[in-house]
């Protein structure tokens, strides 16, 4: 196995900038690469603006830095998507599959796809959902995710790239704000709660989705990719679960910190793309195939949260 020399697409979006000083404390800041399509606030390593439909750029940034493994974070996620659907695709699979095609010819060894639990419908069995439900998502963005597992999938059977890829729940960390994402507003209350003392909720007050702390979250990927390569028996992507809440009940939580705090509800068209995933998760394959185990609640989650942020 060679040392690692890993490009990170996306990488100035939420998941990516906490990602970014992980892969570099774990393998050294001169052998992770952070790229995207807007300029990098970073200076611990290397960066390149790089556009994922930009065939010929990715090739060089491959062949500049000898690159072999890839954590390709770059889309266009739920709500955002919805804007414009075809540039949604466009960017989410031909990107993807720049990402695949490149990477086989070119021997990279690893390669992470984050997908989402974007990927389920309204016909996914809602609590407890397990790894191989009716997949018939509702947003482009489900779409291009749940196409990307297939793909994922399709390259490893035919040509033996190891893509490993997790099913991930809607992200919380106070280092970083989401972008354009359907679970944005668990992130959002955090900030309102500490500002303003009040939030106006985009989501219904019982409107229940999987969430996750960013550490897990970071933790769970840097896992999957260090693990065996015969352990790792999904080849889509694998359901992954931390906790489940609603907006009441996380505000709840949040009231015993800052009782003052209020919050009032007005759904827009996000509460239709949350009604249509899952409540909880069924995440079995995951622990059985390479050891998954969650450490935070919402009350650890919330508890940190309001820490780091005050
Ligand atoms: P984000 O929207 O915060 O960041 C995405 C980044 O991609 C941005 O920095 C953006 O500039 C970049 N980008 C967009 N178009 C690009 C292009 N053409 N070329 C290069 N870069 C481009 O998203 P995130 O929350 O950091 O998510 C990262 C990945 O994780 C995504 O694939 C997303 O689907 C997945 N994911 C995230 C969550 C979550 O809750 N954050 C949940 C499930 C899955
Ligand atoms: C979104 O809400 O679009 C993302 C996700 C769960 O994929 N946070």
């Amino acid at each position: 196995m060679l040392k690692p020399k890993i490009l990170v697409t996306g990488a100035g979006g939420q998941l990516g900038s906490e990602l970014i000083p992980a892969l570099r404390e774990k393998v050294g800041n001169n052998n992770v690469v952070a790229s995207d399509l807007k300029e990098l606030d970073n200076n611990q390593g290397p960066t390149e603006l790089l556009d994922i439909l930009d065939n010929n750029k990715i090739e060089t940034v491959i062949d500049k830095y000898q690159i072999n493994e890839i954590y390709h974070l770059a889309a266009i996620l739920s709500a955002e998507g919805e804007k414009n659907p075809v540039r949604t695709w466009n960017i989410n699979m031909d990107g993807l599959l720049n990402i695949f095609e490149i990477s086989r010819k070119k021997g990279i060894q690893k390669i992470f796809y984050p997908s989402s639990i974007a990927v389920f419908g309204n016909q996914t069995e809602k609590i407890n959902t397990p790894q191989n439900p009716v997949l018939i998502p509702e947003t482009v963005y489900g779409i291009s995710k749940e196409s990307g597992e297939n793909w994922a999938n399709y390259y490893y059977q035919k040509y033996n790239l190891d893509i490993r890829s997790l099913r991930y729940p809607g992200l919380i960390g106070y280092q970083s704000l989401p972008g354009g994402g359907t679970t944005d507003y668990a992130v959002e209350i955090f900030h309102k709660a500490i500002g303003q003392q009040k939030y106006t909720c985009f989501l219904n007050r019982d409107t229940r989705l999987p969430m996750m702390y960013m550490d897990d979250a970071i933790r769970a990927t840097l896992e999957l990719m260090d693990a065996p390569k015969e352990n790792i028996k999904v080849r889509t992507s694998y359901n992954l679960s931390g906790m489940s809440f609603t907006p009441e009940e996380i505000y709840l939580e949040i009231k015993k910190y800052i009782p003052e705090f209020e919050i009032e509800y007005k759904p827009d068209f996000r509460e239709s793309i949350a009604r249509s995933w899952v409540e909880s998760i069924d995440d079995s394959k995951a622990r059985e195939d390479w050891g998954w185990k969650e450490v935070f609640n919402l009350s650890q989650m919330t508890q940190v949260m309001l820490e780091n942020l005050r």
